[in-house]
């Protein structure tokens, strides 16, 4: 059966701005374009990877992680790329950046320690702590919108290769409780609508990487993408009604959005390029469309030759885990 792709842009104008990592240049840069995919612009243009932007809740900076000093460490800059700041320079790698709403913490991975745990720092660099302190994999932690709790992907119950679920913990570290209780799958890479009441997570438990949403409290799992390629790194728009997210499906990695009930996909990027890990500002922009993306919401959704995805747990997981080299 022949499956229609969606590979065109978006027709309408979209406000805010949406920064994300990509390789169109030497190697990979943080870019800012607006959220109708226009105008990129490259903020980093620094040697070594650039990767993993997280915008800052007021919209004025960005963490994100780069290798330029050897491991991966977090950084923070503003959101032309002026004022950078680094604020791990620890043994290990630290990645997954993650601001609490009021912008003075960012909650992080990190395997220094031997396996890799939800760090907290402040923003000036001071004060880090490990929260999560559990032998199994902790990552890609995202606070709660009132800043309350930290929700996270582990594999604290299931161990490392045989499943991960969704967790939420208090922002402190306790109260640690499975929200997404899969029986055998990976879920992971949460993010809360801006208004609480659900979490965008990417799931395998249908065969391949797809985006599914749940209400806070882990009921209600629906899945919201069923293209056949990997779908993943939610992240919802400012005003909730949008979620963008990467995909592979149109032969490239590519950055698409959707109407946060799944309807609307649309191509972002369109680019050859790896383009990957959007990240919204909350900042409204100019809303105004380029030519050049409406040109590209011209252009009809079209279907693309079937490709073989990976098939084996660890081929896909390996293909989630980062879009760096790919
Ligand atoms: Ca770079
Ligand atoms: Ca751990
Ligand atoms: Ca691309």
């Amino acid at each position: 059966m022949k499956e229609l792709r969606t590979c065109s842009g978006l027709s309408a104008p979209q406000t805010a701005r949406v920064a994300f990592e990509t390789n169109r240049t030497s190697d990979f840069e943080i870019f800012v374009m607006n959220a109708d995919g226009s105008n990129p612009v490259n903020v980093t243009k620094s040697p070594g990877l650039d990767y993993e932007p997280e915008w800052s809740p007021d919209g004025g900076r960005l963490a994100f992680v780069s290798r330029r000093a050897g491991r991966a460490d977090i950084y923070v800059m503003n959101a032309d790329g002026s004022g950078l700041t680094r604020l791990t320079s620890n043994v290990g790698d630290n990645e997954s950046p993650a601001w609490s709403p009021d912008g003075k913490r960012i909650a992080f991975e990190s395997d220094r320690g031997g396996n890799v745990e939800i760090y907290l720092i402040n923003a000036d660099g001071s004060g880090q702590t490990n929260l999560s302190k559990h032998p199994e994999m902790d990552f890609h932690p995202v606070w709660s919108p009132d800043g309350t709790r930290i929700a996270l992907g582990s594999y604290r119950e299931k161990g490392l290769g045989k499943g991960a679920d969704v967790f939420v913990m208090n922002a402190d570290g306790s109260g640690v409780a499975n929200l997404s209780n899969s029986s055998s799958s990976y879920d992971a890479r949460p993010d809360w609508s801006p208004d609480g009441s659900r979490i965008a997570f990417v799931s395998n438990r249908s065969g391949g990487l797809d985006i599914y949403v749940m209400n806070a409290n882990g009921s209600g799992q629906t899945r919201l993408t069923t293209d056949p390629d990997l779908d993943s790194y939610p992240e919802w728009s400012p005003d909730g009604k949008r979620i963008a997210f990467r995909s592979d499906r149109c032969g490239n990695i590519e950055v698409y959005t959707m109407n946060a009930d799944g309807t609307g996909q649309a191509n972002l990027t369109l680019n050859p390029a790896t383009d990957c890990h959007p990240t919204w500002s909350g900042a409204v922009g100019s809303g105004s469309a380029s030519p050049a993306l409406r040109a590209a919401g011209a252009v009809p959704e079209r279907s693309t030759p079937g490709r073989v995805r990976p098939v084996s747990l660890a081929a896909q997981l390996e293909a989630e885990a980062s879009c760096l080299g790919r």
